[in-house]
């Protein structure tokens, strides 16, 4: 009996021993083709560098919005898209840019509208003096309906436009005057972007406007080839302009919106999960973006008459009468509906 009972025990030990060993054996064998496998499958992920063009400085917010997309893109596809940025013109001006976006050399650019008034008029009502009372309006228009259904008239161009980010309400600047009314601008050579309505609305108050890119534009202020120029402050501060101008008049004639824009062939290449990733993204970093552009408009103001710049504050209501007949003038290349539509979002 003891003998059977211990051959019993003996049996029951190594029987144990064995599926011990067994179990143990198979989950590390489980476990180990696991890893290699999720190895494996991060060397296979083909990771694709994107470029991002924008013609502002690296530290202007178009360029640490395009790095805040990347690095959200890069997260929410476990490494597959990263984001190289080329700021500061790197790549060409903001035609140039969107020309690469069209061809599909570059990926993508964040611009202000007003150059894209060469390649497609979807956008042109946004180029209108006065248009946006402020940002809340133009966030409303832009996010909205009316936003996408001129992101949507972009089909066929090329180029696919994600989200509307910021560079913001334009103010003037220049080296002979303090301007407080329209009538002060007369005789004033000033730079513009390349954009028929931006010109007509200073023509309208008699300065004499000149189409050019940005990359242009510090030079051009120094040797006094032009006047003035008009940006929002982010840019007046990136781009040092007032080494260069002693005058800033707060007019906030045109507000730019500024689309993010990707290239059609990009585009086609992906599939419908990451076309939401990409969407979304562009949705997170524009919110970011102009939260940029805010805290910075808050400080800068004060920074640039720290700087010496003389500011003068224009009673906006003179200026958008002086440049109202822009809008009959351009009423129906836009479309009336469309002008009174992005009006009526204000209330
Ligand atoms: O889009 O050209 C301009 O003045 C623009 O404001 C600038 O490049 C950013």
């Amino acid at each position: 009996m003891k003998k059977r009972s211990l051959k019993v025990l003996a049996l029951f030990v190594m029987v144990f021993f064995a599926m011990t060993l067994v179990v143990g054996c198979s989950g590390g064998a489980k476990e180990e083709p696991k890893k290699e496998e999720s190895k494996k499958e991060e060397s296979k992920v083909e990771k694709i560098v994107l470029k991002a063009a924008s013609t502002p400085p690296a530290d202007h917010p178009y360029n640490l919005g395009l790095i805040e997309f990347g690095k959200l893109l890069t997260e929410r596809t476990n490494g597959k898209f990263v984001v190289e940025t080329f700021p500061a013109a790197q790549l060409g001006s903001e035609r140039e840019a969107i020309e690469g976006v069209q061809m599909g050399t570059i990926d993508i650019t964040v611009v202000s509208t007003a150059p894209l008034a060469g390649f497609s008029d979807a956008f042109l009502v946004t180029d209108l003096p006065f248009i946006f009372k402020s940002k809340e309006h133009a966030y409303k228009v832009l996010d909205g309906e009316i936003g996408q259904s001129i992101m949507k008239k972009l089909e066929g161009t090329g180029i696919v436009g994600l989200a509307f980010w910021e560079n913001g309400f334009r103010n003037i600047t220049n080296s002979k005057r303090p301007i407080v009314n329209p009538e002060d601008m007369e005789g004033i050579k000033i730079r513009t972007m390349e954009n028929q309505i931006h010109m007509d609305s200073f023509r309208q108050i008699g300065a004499d406007p000149t189409p050019m890119a940005f990359g242009e534009l510090f030079t051009a202020l120094q040797q006094k080839t032009v006047d003035a120029q008009e940006n929002p402050l982010p840019i007046i501060a990136t781009s040092k302009f007032y080494e260069v101008q002693d005058h800033l008049a707060m007019t906030g004639h045109f507000y730019a919106p500024a689309p993010l824009l990707v290239s059609q062939a990009l585009w086609d290449k992906l599939t419908d999960e990451e076309k939401q990733i990409f969407q979304k993204a562009a949705d997170d970093a524009r919110d970011a973006e102009r939260k940029m552009i805010a805290d910075m408009d808050a400080k800068l103001l004060d920074e640039l008459k720290a700087k010496g710049m003389q500011v003068t504050e224009p009673d906006k209501s003179k200026w958008q009468e002086a440049m109202a007949p822009v809008y009959e003038k351009w009423q129906d290349k836009i479309g009336k509906d469309l002008i009174e539509k992005v009006k009526a979002a204000a209330n």
